[in-house]
């Protein structure tokens, strides 16, 4: 089985992109289908505009119903939201097609009282017949989008848009996905699936989102659909094919064409990622496969042996009795001993998670179940019976979120385990949703069980023509079993390995209209049952599934990877695929979690993991084990690349900060911080970490050097601090990088706050602040600190610092509200004048200097201050 994966990750590397992902079939137009064309009155509305279409069936061989019932009559309505944001929305003109909720488990849509009629950042144009539209940037009449000359297909389950795109467009996004960051020819299918990372795949989350970065300038679309959907691109072209709903666009033409905008304007719509706690921002371990609660404690105190910082222990659902949710194994994870462990952890400032499946064991004695039948609160069958699925415990049902009981029934399991339990946070799987038989399965008609995948798959054809006889939800016409047009789900038949798209949701809304929303809807549930539980820490949730705007709900990790080189590699774009569509708070299993891992792969992947904005070493069941400890290689790289990320806790603390209040990125790709720079627009092999570390990891066996590449400015080594490039245009650098070594680099001109690394985030944050200046050519620097307590929901007091060096001066401002004292105790001043510094005066106070001898003159440390970071100050350094 390893092998043969192994194989399938090699071939998926060597061949070209276009050869994998594209048939003939799915990459081509519907250039023989009828269209439309505008039909009587374009009408100005307070919004924009309203442009009625209808089919324009008189077109010579014009074809209609293509794979499904065509729809006549259309309305355009054209909104212009912000000066910033475009809403097209192309619906059928009865309204009568299925849209995303808009509610939290949808998407809440912007209330909006005055439009952009003026100082808009874009022009919207269109064709009258047949009908088609541009999105124009205004400030340099470039065509951001453009749908004339290319088909328009309507119908009740198949919708067809394309766009043309430049040749050789710098597209990003479109996923969840596995695939270089920089997106070439390719279908991505967008259908939310339990499958362990396959290249170009579909698999766990839904994202119909892209940006595009042209002339060195920004630009996103966002198609507002949970709808099943190909996206082709291939060069010069990008084609939407969608199996249901509407064709709700949104188009984000930031001013500043910058990528940070983007992300600004983007999340403006989805929401902003969520706020993490300090602990949060620490190391984590976990595995699948710890046999009893022993196993788990005796890797916590080995991790403490090797002073490798572990802030918090994960248990996988091996803790579970049968696998049911909110139980735990009486002999190998009794409750009392479950309990104990989290007090423990907890005396020492470590913390505590554990994973929640959504399906719920169907078992007459089985409370949870019970509770849910009473309140009617599970996915049902068209018949009203509840839909049965396997997953671990065997047959289980399935939380339907959109019941008005759910938030009562979830609430109460979530707030009663968490109580007992005394967890920090929940981790929840399996929700695309994941379910092991084909259909409802729980009539008997099969052997379903946790050990029967053999049965289930030789019962397969009986549960084909069982799912089959459960026939369509009351007064459904579609197919919705076998669409007509079949995207490329790697599953196949849409139901496989999930639920039936027949099933029933609450208000008679069959899962295949809101398939993709279940993970974002349980993830809303729970963060909601988390608030509930405690209304004034903030709530901690991993989600496997995710839909667009789940980052403001929980943070993401990016599904089973392989412990392969090309995961760790890949991992990069998967995390900065994740940053741009807004769950900034996101990671890849450190170490691979299926197949074995070897101590060099582990050890590369513990350094490049331990700047992962969420940083989890993960093991699969059945691999050898993978706990950083265990080889000297990577117990060493892993002490030295976790207590840099400690240093710089602050430091993310407030990127994460900026991006939970803005939404931009906390990992970023090179080429957003400098799209004029084209060479590095297919960099997916190097990070920036906000804008001013750049992370250059090893990602190939056996090598001991990183060929990088260097924006413009001046760079600094973060080890020795002296100088790596001093250059004005994109540097190519090959690096040295001994296995224990990640190369990482400070960008001059930034200041980047710092703490002493200890044991735990807390123990770290317990430190005074220091500061570490890192001049550019002028001799200049400036940089952020944010601070709060850490951890409220509802921050009562915060201060936000702006720090600007100048003049061999450094001066401190902004707001100082945060109310703890909290000090600055040393300053690091890194460039070329920075040598001849000698003194520094804070006041009237002469501090001491002290030279590093490691630092060879191009640093200088100045230590023993302890300046309070309450008002306003200076320091000078002569
Ligand atoms: O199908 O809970 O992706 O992280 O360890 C296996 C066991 C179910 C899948 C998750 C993985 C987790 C595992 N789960």
């Amino acid at each position: 089985m390893a092998k043969v994966s192994y194989i399938f990750v090699a071939i998926a590397l060597s061949f070209s992109a276009s050869v994998l992902g594209l048939t003939k079939e799915t990459y081509e137009i519907s250039s023989n289908a009828a269209g439309y064309m505008i039909n009587g009155q374009v009408e100005n509305t307070n919004a924009g505009l309203r442009i009625p279409l209808t089919l324009n069936s008189n077109q010579k061989n014009a074809a209609t119903n293509l794979y499904g019932k065509t729809i006549d009559n259309l309305i355009v309505n054209v909104e212009y939201e912000t000066e910033e944001r475009l809403h097209v929305k192309i619906s059928d003109a009865q309204n009568k097609q299925p849209v995303v909720p808009n509610s939290p488990l949808g998407l809440i849509r912007p209330n909006i009282t005055s439009y952009a009629f003026e100082n808009r950042n874009y022009d919207f144009e269109y064709t009258a017949k047949p009908f088609g539209f541009r999105v124009i940037r205004n400030s340099d009449k470039t065509i951001v989008f453009d749908t004339t000359n290319m088909p328009l297909v309507f119908e009740d389950q198949y919708l067809e848009l394309s766009t043309s795109i430049p040749k050789d467009a710098n597209i990003y996004g479109f996923g969840e996905v596995t695939a270089p960051f920089k997106r070439t020819s390719n279908v991505t299918t967008i259908w939310a699936r339990d499958k362990p990372d396959p290249f170009y795949g579909n698999i766990y989350g839904s994202h119909p989102y892209y940006s595009e970065v042209r002339d060195g300038k920004s630009h996103g679309v966002f198609l507002l659909s949970s709808h099943g959907m190909d996206v082709i691109t291939v060069d010069g072209r990008i084609t939407y094919k969608v199996i249901g709903g509407i064709l709700d666009f949104y188009f984000f033409v930031p001013k500043s064409g910058t990528a940070g905008d983007l992300s600004i304007a983007y999340t403006d719509l989805i929401g902003k990622p969520m706020m993490p706690a300090h602990w949060m921002l620490g190391w984590h371990h976990c595995r699948y496969g710890y046999h009893d609660i022993d196993a788990v404690e005796t890797v916590v105190k080995k991790y403490k042996e090797a002073n490798i910082p572990l802030q918090t222990a994960w248990i996988d659902i091996d803790y579970m009795d049968q696998y049911k949710d909110f139980t735990s194994d009486p002999v190998n994870f009794p409750i009392n001993r479950m309990v104990d462990f989290g007090k423990t952890l907890h005396e020492d400032g470590q913390s505590y998670v554990v994973m929640v499946d959504p399906a719920i064991s169907a078992n007459s004695t089985y409370e949870p179940y019970t509770r849910g039948v009473d309140m009617s609160v599970f996915i049902k069958n068209p018949d009203g019976t509840d839909y049965i699925g396997a997953v671990w415990p065997g047959y289980t049902v399935f939380p339907d979120w959109w019941h008005p009981n759910a938030t009562a029934y979830w609430e109460k399991e979530i707030i009663d385990w968490v109580n007992l339990l005394g967890v920090d946070g929940l981790w929840i799987d399996m929700n695309e949703p994941s379910s092991f038989c084909l259909g409802s399965c729980g009539s008997g008609k099969i052997n379903a069980g946790l050990q029967s995948q053999k049965v289930l798959d030789k019962e397969h054809a009986a549960q084909e023509a069982a799912l089959n006889a459960m026939g369509n939800p009351k007064g459904e016409t579609r197919n919705l079993l076998y669409p007509k047009y079949a995207i490329n789900n790697g599953a196949g038949n849409l139901s496989e390995h999930t639920v039936a798209t027949t099933a029933v949701h609450y208000g008679n809304v069959p899962h295949y209209d809101i398939h993709n929303l279940y993970g974002y809807a349980e993830s809303y549930h729970t963060r909601n049952a988390l608030i509930k539980h405690n209304d004034s820490i903030r709530p901690f949730i991993l989600t496997r599934s995710s839909f667009a705007g789940s980052g403001k709900y929980a943070g993401h990790w990016t599904g089973d990877n392989h412990s392969l080189w090309s995961y760790l590699k890949t991992s990069i774009a998967n995390v900065l695929n994740m940053q741009m569509f807004g769950i900034t708070y996101s990671g890849s299993d450190v170490c691979g979690f299926l197949e074995n891992t070897t101590e060099q792969l582990c050890t590369r992947w513990m350094e490049l993991g331990s700047f992962y904005p969420f940083a989890r070493n993960h093991n699969n069941k059945g691999q050898i084990d993978q706990e950083p400890y265990l080889w000297k290689s990577t117990a060493e790289a892993s002490r030295i690349a976790l207590n840099i990320r400690y240093t710089l806790l602050p430091y993310y603390y407030t990127l994460f900060e900026e991006s939970n209040r803005l939404g931009t990125g906390v990992w970023r790709p090179l080429f957003f911080e400098y799209p004029n720079y084209e060479e590095l627009s297919s960099n997916d092999v190097q990070v920036l970490l906000g804008s001013d570390i750049l992370i250059s990891p090893v990602l190939y066996e056996n090598a001991t050097t990183v060929d990088a590449q260097f924006p413009i400015g001046i760079w600094y080594d973060w080890y020795t601090h002296e100088v790596t490039v001093n250059n004005d245009a994109v540097t190519k650098v090959t690096l040295d990088a001994p296995l224990a070594h990640i190369p990482l680099h400070i960008r001059g001109g930034s200041i980047i706050p710092a703490k002493t690394p200890k044991y735990t985030v807390g123990e770290t944050y317990a430190t005074d602040y220091n500061l570490i200046i890192a001049l550019d050519n002028t001799g200049s620097a400036s940089g952020r600190l944010y601070i709060d307590d850490g951890e409220s929901l509802n921050v009562a007091s915060y201060s936000d610092i702006n720090f600007v060096y100048e003049n061999g001066q450094l001066q401190a401002s902004g707001k100082f509200g945060y109310s703890k004292p909290e000090k600055l105790s040393s300053v690091t001043i890194i460039g070329e004048k920075a040598s001849q510094l000698k003194t520094a005066t804070v006041g009237n106070t002469r501090a001491k200097k002290t030279y590093k001898s490691k630092h060879t003159g191009n640093s200088v440390v100045f230590e023993g201050f302890s300046i309070d970071l309450t008002q306003t100050f200076t320091i000078k350094f002569n």
